[in-house]
């Protein structure tokens, strides 16, 4: 991994608003990355873990979307799931715990020409980092998140996180959680995140299609990926996956996507309900406002460069 002061490095001093055309975050003429070419590190994780797969399907998706070093970004924050920027050898950041949007929100705003890609745990995502989950689908930076759902906080090895089921027996529940877990998808709509999906590590080509629907979304876009830790959880997603016995049934061709209260109730489906996207809306992003913002307060003082016109207001404040 390179550590991501690289990107911000490379933003000239004075283009806080860059006028000039965003390049095309693919190249059609560059040959596209292989898998050794974007993988670093050989993974920690724990033989047979879920999060292998969703790291396999990333470097798929970068293949297949033919991105370049240059213009990969893969933000995370603490936890087995969050370790994978580690992994992916491009610009990246493996950031505090439950602080990764805020941290992926400045990547995104400040280069455009950048797609974020953030990956981490249920505990990172709507435990310690629950509010600014809900912040950064409410505002709608455009970035995509991708929650590695192993219903139990693996790296601390083995407590209740707000995922896990009723009655789970961890360190922190040892006669089985008494609490009702949340539902991210719910959770997510309710939010005003702009696109939502869910997924499970055991369907590669449902995992792939989804983050490829979620890149091209303008917008907040999320996914529950279902990712089973084989250590402290084995076997909680078996009803999910249909060489268990379970069934893994996509959301129905009949479902409007666009239609919030229809997608809310979609998901409020018993365990283990449907699996694709289940809402996706077009809203101004924050990006796209504060882009305005900026350029029409630089169009009150024309030919002053942008650090001319933050020092002024400096001075002003003196
Ligand atoms: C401020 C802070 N509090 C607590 C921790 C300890 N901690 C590290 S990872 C983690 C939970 C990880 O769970 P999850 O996000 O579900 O990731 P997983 O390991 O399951 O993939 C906790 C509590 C920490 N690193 N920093
Ligand atoms: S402890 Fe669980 S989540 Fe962590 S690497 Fe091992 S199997 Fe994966
Ligand atoms: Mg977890």
């Amino acid at each position: 991994m390179n550590h991501i002061a690289f990107p911000f490095a490379t933003l000239p001093r004075t283009a806080i608003v860059d006028t000039t055309p965003v390049p095309p975050l693919q190249d059609a003429d560059r040959k596209p990355l292989t898998k050794k070419e974007v993988s670093a590190d050989h993974p920690t994780w724990c033989p047979g873990c879920g999060d292998f797969s969703v790291l396999a399907l990333y470097f798929k998706l970068i293949e297949r979307r033919r991105m370049h070093h240059e213009k990969i970004t893969t933000v995370a924050g603490i936890g087995c799931s969050s370790r994978f920027p580690y992994f992916v050898q491009a610009h990246g950041a493996h950031f505090i715990h439950g602080r990764a949007l805020p941290f992926a929100s400045g990547v995104s705003l400040s280069r455009p020409d950048l797609h974020v890609f953030v990956f981490g745990g249920d505990g990172d995502a709507f435990s310690i980092g629950g509010n600014h989950f809900t912040h950064t689908a409410r505002k709608n930076v455009k970035l995509t998140y991708v929650v590695m759902d192993n219903q139990v906080y693996g790296l601390t090895k083995n407590q209740t996180s707000p995922t896990s089921p009723l009655g789970y027996k961890s360190k922190t529940d040892a006669w089985g959680s008494g609490d009702r877990p949340i539902n991210p998808v719910k959770q997510a709509i309710a939010a005003g995140a702009t696109f939502v999906a869910r997924t499970s590590h055991t369907n590669p080509n449902h995992v792939l299609e989804m983050m490829e629907k979620a890149m091209d979304h303008d917008g907040f876009a999320f996914i529950q990926c279902l990712s089973e830790c084989v250590e402290f959880f084995p076997g909680a997603f078996d009803g999910a996956n249909p060489r268990k016995g379970g069934k893994f049934e996509t959301v129905p061709s009949t479902h409007d996507v666009t239609d919030e209260y229809a997608a809310y109730r979609l998901a409020d489906q018993d365990w283990p309900g449907h699996f694709g996207v289940f809402y996706q809306a077009q809203r101004p992003t924050k990006n796209q406002n504060e882009a305005k913002i900026i350029a029409d307060h630089q169009a009150k003082v024309p030919g002053l460069e942008s650090w001319q016109i933050l020092q002024k207001n400096f001075d002003r404040m003196k």
